[in-house]
């Protein structure tokens, strides 16, 4: 087999092995001072070279042979790809956090079961970093590399989780896309396997595996296209399995995704690219459904927050209005108050007049009763002085006619 060309060597400097290990790199010994193959070293029976100066001429490759199996390890991230490798070899990295670990490819090199094997890990699409896009031409640019290197794929283990519902990171179209990418003849070589058994149910799992096998738009298209279904429930036991299964079958195969790029065909031309560029616009459909919503909704929170606006103001104003309706009326009633306060003085005052009206009225009447009291008696002191004189005048008469007489 041919040498890798320079462009797409496959080092990592030794500074950084530990984390970083035998990452696909542009680099150039401008780069790096030295960098150590981590090929067969890691677990191939030779063992490990000793760290290789780097010479701006030829660096050291490692150097697939036709016998030797390489097997791309794919699914979304966080499914356990690096997990998976790293049954088979150190170096592979596994996340512990929730953002993706494995952020660009990388080839870990494992001796299983006597066989030489290249197992190499991609980023996951769905990954919390980078787009769909710049992960599908990754891939893209490794597949058209590994072509133009004459490395054909042994397999690829696609993995998925067997708790998820969906099937991708955003729906089938993942899966659609992964198939795409494969294109007919490169599924049989394809073996989907479920992982996390060890986090559901059995029964549950079972399930979920049966939906996964039996509906087209999940698994069901891709078995009919000779993919094979495996559980990675056993660790490196299973891992195993799933190797040797895609090792014995010996067929190596070309994708159509490598097919069409060597063909001449963009990313976006080839059907993969098609199918992530038909997703792309259905989420940038969806997203603009949402930015409408939200504008939507942005609008409406506007005209609340006017109409709450308005109603504090109103509220504001029936609170100036209260206010100043309860001054009145407080005034109102102070007046009221004392109104009635000297109403009522007024009432006593006029009572007393009353009473002493009364009083002197009573007065005045015993005053007139006694004076006609006093009147009468005194009528009746004339009257009687009056017949005393009538009697005397008439004594006096009698005397003088008696005189006359005598
Ligand atoms: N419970 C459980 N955890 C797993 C399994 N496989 C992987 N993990 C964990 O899932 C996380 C992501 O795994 P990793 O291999 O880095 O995923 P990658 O992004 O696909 O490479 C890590 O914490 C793993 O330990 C599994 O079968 N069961
Ligand atoms: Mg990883």
């Amino acid at each position: 087999m041919r040498p890798i060309e320079e462009t797409s060597l496959w080092f990592f400097p030794t500074r950084q092995r530990e984390q970083q290990p035998l990452t696909i790199s542009r680099a150039t010994a401008k780069d790096f001072n030295m960098f150590r193959v981590w090929g067969r070293s890691n677990s191939f029976p030779q063992g490990r070279p000793a760290e290789i100066p780097v010479k701006e001429t030829k660096p050291v490759v490692p150097d697939i042979k036709p016998e030797d199996a390489v097997i791309a390890v794919m699914g979304v991230t966080g499914v356990g790809k690096s997990t998976f490798i790293s049954h088979f070899s150190k170096t592979a990295v596994v996340g512990n956090d929730l953002s993706s670990c494995t952020t660009t490819i990388s080839i870990h090199t494992a001796c299983i079961e006597g066989q030489n094997v290249y197992l190499i890990d991609t980023p996951g699409f769905d990954d919390t970093t980078r787009t769909d896009t710049d992960i599908l031409k990754e891939i893209a640019t490794w597949l058209k590399k590994s072509y133009d290197s004459k490395i054909q794929l042994t397999g690829i283990v696609y993995l998925h989780r067997i708790l998820d519902n969906r099937v991708g990171g955003s729906g089938t179209s993942t899966i659609e896309m992964f198939k795409e990418l494969c294109g007919e003849s490169g599924l049989s070589s394809v073996v989907l396997a479920t992982t996390m058994w060890d986090t559901v149910p059995l029964d549950k799992a079972e399930e979920r595996e049966e939906e996964l096998k039996t509906t087209p738009e999940f698994w069901g298209g891709l078995i009919e296209h000779g993919c094979r279904v495996f559980r990675q429930n056993d660790g490196s036991v299973s891992a195993a399995r799933i190797i040797r299964h895609i090792v014995s079958r010996g067929k190596p195969t070309t994708l159509q995704i490598q097919e069409e790029i060597a063909s001449g065909l963009a990313l976006n031309e080839t059907k993969a690219g098609k199918v992530l560029e038909a997703k792309l616009e259905e989420q940038s459909r969806v997203l603009d459904e949402t930015r409408q919503a939200l504008e939507e909704q942005k609008r409406a929170t506007e005209e609340q927050r006017q109409a709450m606006e308005e109603q504090r103001r109103l509220q504001e104003e029936q609170s100036k209005t209260l206010a100043s309706l309860q001054a009145s009326l407080a005034a109102l009633q102070i007046a009221q108050v004392a109104n009635e306060e000297k109403a009522e003085r007024e009432r006593a005052a006029a009572a007393e007049l009353e009473a002493k009206e009364k009083a002197r009225a009573a007065e005045l009447e015993a005053k007139i009763r006694s004076l006609e009291e006093e009147l009468e008696s005194n009528k009746q002191k004339q009257e009687k002085n009056n017949a005393e004189r009538e009697d005397l005048r008439n004594s006096k008469s009698w005397f003088l006619d008696w005189c006359v007489v005598m």
